[in-house]
């Protein structure tokens, strides 16, 4: 057992994090300094003080063991791209896609900000390891946080406090600093709120630094700062100089019965089902068959010394959307978030459980909606209003979910074979399609598009171009990171494969042609076969795609007549297709790689 530690007291021998802990806080002003040890006594009294500030409800110990539920501010609800600002030292380097401010203006605006932005507060000093620690993939930050609760979902997110001090205090590796403030100081005697945020917002980035700044919010992405901040916009940097990549991306192991392991990392769009899709379960014909999650949302991926690609899912927990999630779309999440489970901005019940649109085929009778509002389904049919906010979440334990890959903590990553791409396309874009080659994938990649849903906000239907998933997230310039993509082939001795699919396409009455979930299934095996030189791709102008006879069907009765209907090929769709994809590339224009305009060129003359 370890002793209980004087939190007062740094818990790091460094100097380097000495002295700039102590410069924060001078700038900053807390009326005490928290070291974070990670410990299990520290997140109970850690729960306990969110509980008494009325930020936490404990939930029912019996239906929900270890569960807390969070209410937010109704203004501080989701990550805010407009105040996101990647200030790298030229504004061509971050790219017409990021937000950009001169790096010492905006360090000014900063100092501004921060100076006693702590007062009346703690400020945890919270260290955390993106990836399994120690491991030679793995990336360390230190958080310095005022919001207990950013501790409590970073203990979920990430590995945090004594080893990673001890990886501190080794001094190999370079510390990514992150600084957080919810950005609502208290004067002396002033009573806190239960969701502390500022109206205004900055989520600021310094790529060539290597640092994070965060004000005004409490949320998710703004606040967690291992996740987007760092693991994708940090990391890509970090990952373009180094020569790997940051991807967001979900990552499976997909067993056949035989006992072959085959691994695909995928990268979607928001509300595309990504995180059902890592959790997969293969459905009745596929017997033996096992689909193994590594990760639902980050991937960073990296060449070994055979030149084979590896990945490891730099998080911990999953920081899942909970509408939508039940027992017939992901009962794997459903038993992750089973316990020892943080929910955000979901709806409460009389029972002191949770709920949210999608989890049961019936609401219950009467909750406490998101806003802290009584709610009934009487009410919401009056008035629209939802239980459960569209974007509220569940903070879980990676190692809670039952498909959890027994090598999803290996320090070495898992060996890549397909790279997977998709969006929500009602037409045009086939159930599935092979890549001609690596940058035939990657042009690919870089014109994923994606009909935009409710959840996103702004014109429902239309198609939202979204490279790679990556367009919030690449702390770059989006052509520069193309080029990356392109490049990265040369040290390989294998490449991936690269794949589109589309869960989504729809008839002529607007009905999903395709059941999607577990059925998609068939698709991975096909992709597995192709991948291993063993499934037959027919040749079109877009790329491979399976015949009928190609898919395995066993247990489930498809027409031959809605699969070609799924996998049609129309040329005249597809040259307003490529039309679209113009969009992007005209703002790109002076970064893009040759090798995207050329397989543009390319893909017009083949149609
Ligand atoms: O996650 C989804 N996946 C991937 C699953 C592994 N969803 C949900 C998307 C919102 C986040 C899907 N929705 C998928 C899918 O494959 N497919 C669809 C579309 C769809 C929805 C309902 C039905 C069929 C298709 N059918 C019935 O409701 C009966
Ligand atoms: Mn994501």
């Amino acid at each position: 057992m370890c002793e209980p530690h004087d939190h007062s007291l740094p818990l790091s021998e460094n100097k380097n994090l000495l002295k700039w802990v102590e410069k924060m806080a001078q700038l900053t002003k807390p009326d005490r300094i928290h070291w974070v040890d990670g410990s299990a006594k520290e997140n109970q009294e850690l729960c306990d003080l969110l509980v008494a500030g009325g930020t936490f409800t404990k939930l029912n110990e019996d239906l929900w063991p270890g569960c807390y539920h969070a209410q937010s501010d109704v203004n501080d609800v989701a990550r805010v791209e407009d105040r996101t600002f990647i200030c790298s030292l030229s504004k061509d380097g971050a790219g017409p896609t990021n937000n950009w401010v001169e790096p010492f203006q905006m360090r000014k605006t900063l100092k501004g900000l921060f100076n006693g932005c702590m007062k009346g507060r703690t400020l945890y000093v919270l260290p955390f390891s993106m990836g399994p620690i120690g491991s030679p993939m793995s990336q360390i930050g230190v958080e310095l946080t005022d919001s207990p609760y950013v501790v409590v979902n970073m203990r979920i997110m990430a590995r945090i406090g004594m080893p990673v001090y001890k990886e501190i205090d080794k001094n190999e590796k370079r510390v990514v600093p992150c600084v957080h403030s919810v950005g609502m100081p208290l004067a002396p005697g002033q009573a806190d709120v239960a969701w502390p945020c500022n109206p205004e917002k900055y989520i600021v980035h310094f790529p060539e630094t290597r640092e994070i700044w965060s004000y005004g919010s409490g949320y998710g992405g703004n606040a967690l700062l291992g996740k987007k901040c760092f693991a994708l916009r940090i990391a890509s940097n970090i990952a373009r100089d180094e020569g790997w990549m940051a991807e967001h991306m979900m990552i499976v192991g997909v067993e056949s019965p035989q006992g072959e392991k085959t691994y695909v990392a995928g990268a979607f769009p928001s509300a595309c089902g990504k995180t059902n899709f890592a959790m997969l379960i293969p459905p009745a014909g596929f017997e033996g068959w096992k689909v193994w999650t590594v990760g639902d949302d980050i991937a960073w991926i990296k060449p070994n010394a055979d030149g084979v690609l590896h990945a490891i899912n730099p998080e911990a927990g999953f920081f899942g959307v909970a509408p939508g999630t039940s027992m017939k779309t992901n009962p794997n999440a459903m038993a992750a978030l089973s316990r020892n489970t943080i929910f955000t901005n979901t709806a409460l019940t009389p029972e002191s459980g949770v709920w949210w649109e999608g989890m049961t085929d019936e609401a219950p009778a009467e909750l406490i909606d998101w806003k802290g509002n009584k709610w009934t389904p009487a009410i919401a049919k009056e008035t629209g209003a939802k239980a459960a906010h569209p974007n509220s979440r569940f903070t879980a334990p990676a190692s809670q979910c039952p498909t959890i890959d027994p090598e999803w903590e290996n320090p070495n990553g898992v060996p890549i074979s397909a790279f997977l791409f998709g969006g929500r396309r009602p037409s045009t874009i086939p159930l599935v399609y092979q890549a001609f080659n690596w940058s035939a994938g990657v042009y690919m990649g870089a014109t994923v598009g994606s009909e935009t849903t409710a959840a996103a906000g702004g014109v429902i239907g239309k198609v939202r171009r979204d490279p790679m998933a990556m367009l919030p997230f690449c702390g770059y310039h989006m052509g520069d990171y193309f080029r990356h993509w392109i490049r990265m082939q040369r040290g390989l001795t294998q490449t991936p494969r690269i794949f589109h699919v589309n869960w989504f396409r729809r008839d002529a009455e607007g009905h999903f042609i395709w059941p999607g979930f577990s059925e998609n299934m068939r698709v991975l095996k096909w992709i597995v076969d192709r991948t291993r030189g063993r499934a037959f791709g027919k040749e079109t102008p877009i790329g491979y795609v399976p015949r009928y006879e190609d898919i395995e069907w066993a247990g489930f009765q498809f027409d031959k007549a809605k699969f070609d209907e799924l996998q049609m090929v129309d040329r005249a769709a597809w040259r307003s297709e490529v039309l679209g994809h113009e969009e992007l590339f005209i703002d790109l224009h002076d970064h893009l790689p040759p090798e995207v305009i050329y397989e543009r060129e390319l893909l017009i003359c083949r149609l």
